[in-house]
């Protein structure tokens, strides 16, 4: 279907598009067998501008917004969902600073994204606080002109691979929500460190880490925005980032359709290609269906929050939930449709399967993205009637 993008929006699909088939997808296997972080790729897509779409261009970047983002990520998620991980992750990382960072804050980190010379990472989770964001226990507390760390974060994507983090800590216990506080911490700050890398079911081409400080001092001025508001960033960050999340869903489910496409026109069984069952063509009309109604979801919900910074939560979770729901779907119908093939390695859509997982959990599992619509719908319908 024609989404109408303008020439500048089309010029992303089609160099994230070279970049996926010339790349991605010739390396996707061995580097999901080797669990290899996909360190020429993200060098390949800072040669080509891709990591300053939403970075305004007063800091070098392209000056796009969430649409922009989302439009390189369904590409690069149709070639392979861990290596469009690794450079979506870069993006969360970043998010709180081009939100709530200071002048000088921007213009430090900003410029060294876009560039791909330094990379990102987002340290939200713990072991004691997934779905409960706000059962952090790493705290900052203040000593001079320092903040001093400590705690753990754990299942941080792009950990050990960063060069810049942002890290939520309670600087006030008694305050709930409102005692957290965002900050910046550098690769190189004394008093951290991270633990081994984790094995993962899929996109085992990220990389997933524990990050660990323990009496870890920052300059007093790495404290992104103000003090308090670190739960907010948290909301509002995650809020901008899951379209992108969305958006590999639909990639994955593009490439998993075409996959199940092309071997049911190959496959003969009884005598014919398989695609002339009607049990098989109705199965592939589905995840057609499925993989476009997500599109347009994903890319109006994307426009939405680009016009609406003010309003992004509902039409957020709502495109996360349905087009990796339909991902996974979609994933194992595919896996279906090849039956014996596809469950071998040596067809690229049991890779997808795995990889789809994730989608379902990361960045808010989807059952938190109901609760946020939810909650979205019980506010509006109190304030209209
Ligand atoms: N934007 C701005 N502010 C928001 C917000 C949003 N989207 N969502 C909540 N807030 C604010 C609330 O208004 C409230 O502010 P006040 O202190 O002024 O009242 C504060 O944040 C706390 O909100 P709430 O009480 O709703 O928080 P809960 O602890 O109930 O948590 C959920 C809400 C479950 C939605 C949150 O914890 C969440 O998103 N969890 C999933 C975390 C996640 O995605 N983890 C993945 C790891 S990152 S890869």
């Amino acid at each position: 279907m024609d989404y109408f993008l303008t020439e500048e929006q089309q010029m992303i699909v089609d160099v994230a598009r070279q970049i996926t088939d010339e790349l991605i997808i010739p390396q996707r296997a061995e580097l999901d067998e080797k669990e290899e972080f996909p360190h020429e790729i993200l060098g390949a897509i800072a040669q080509a501008d891709l990591f300053g779409l939403y970075v305004p261009e007063k800091y070098g970047g392209y000056g796009g917004g969430c649409f922009e983002i989302v439009l390189a990520l369904e590409q690069f998620g149709r070639g392979c969902v861990g290596v469009a991980t690794s450079y979506a992750a870069s993006a969360l990382g970043i998010y709180p600073v081009l939100l709530s960072g200071s002048e000088e804050m921007k213009d430090k980190y900003l410029p060294e994204i876009v560039s791909g010379t330094k990379r990102a990472a987002f340290a939200l989770t713990e072991a004691n606080a997934g779905s409960d964001a706000s059962g952090i226990q790493t705290t900052a507390v203040l000593d001079g002109d320092e903040w001093v760390l400590n705690g753990t974060k754990q299942w941080i994507t792009n950990g050990g691979e960063a060069q810049i983090y942002t890290v939520v800590a309670i600087t006030d216990k008694s305050k709930g929500a409102r005692g957290a506080s965002m900050f910046v911490v550098e690769d190189t700050d004394p008093g951290f460190s991270y633990g081994p890398k984790e094995k993962k079911l899929g996109i085992r081409a990220s990389a997933t880490r524990e990050l660990v400080f323990k009496d870890c001092r920052i300059p007093k001025d790495r404290l992104v925005g103000r003090k308090g508001m670190g739960f907010i960033m948290v909301m509002k960050t995650l809020d901008l980032s899951r379209p992108g999340i969305a958006a590999l869903g639909v990639g994955l489910g593009q490439a998993a359709l075409d996959e199940a496409v092309v071997y049911a026109k190959q496959r003969v069984q009884f005598g014919r290609p398989i695609i002339s069952f009607q049990a098989v063509q109705h199965m592939l009309a589905d995840m057609a269906i499925e993989v476009e109604a997500s599109r347009a979801l994903v890319y109006n919900a994307a426009k939405h929050i680009a016009a609406h910074p003010e309003s992004m939560s509902k039409a957020s979770s709502m495109c996360k939930v349905f087009a990796t729901d339909m991902a996974m779907k979609v994933a194992t119908d595919a896996v279906q449709v090849l039956a014996g093939y596809g469950y071998m390695r040596e067809y690229p859509v049991e890779k997808m399967m795995r990889d789809a997982k994730i989608l379902q959990i990361y960045e808010g599992t989807n059952q938190i993205q109901r609760n946020v619509i939810g909650q979205e719908l019980n506010k509006e319908y109190t304030r209209n009637s």
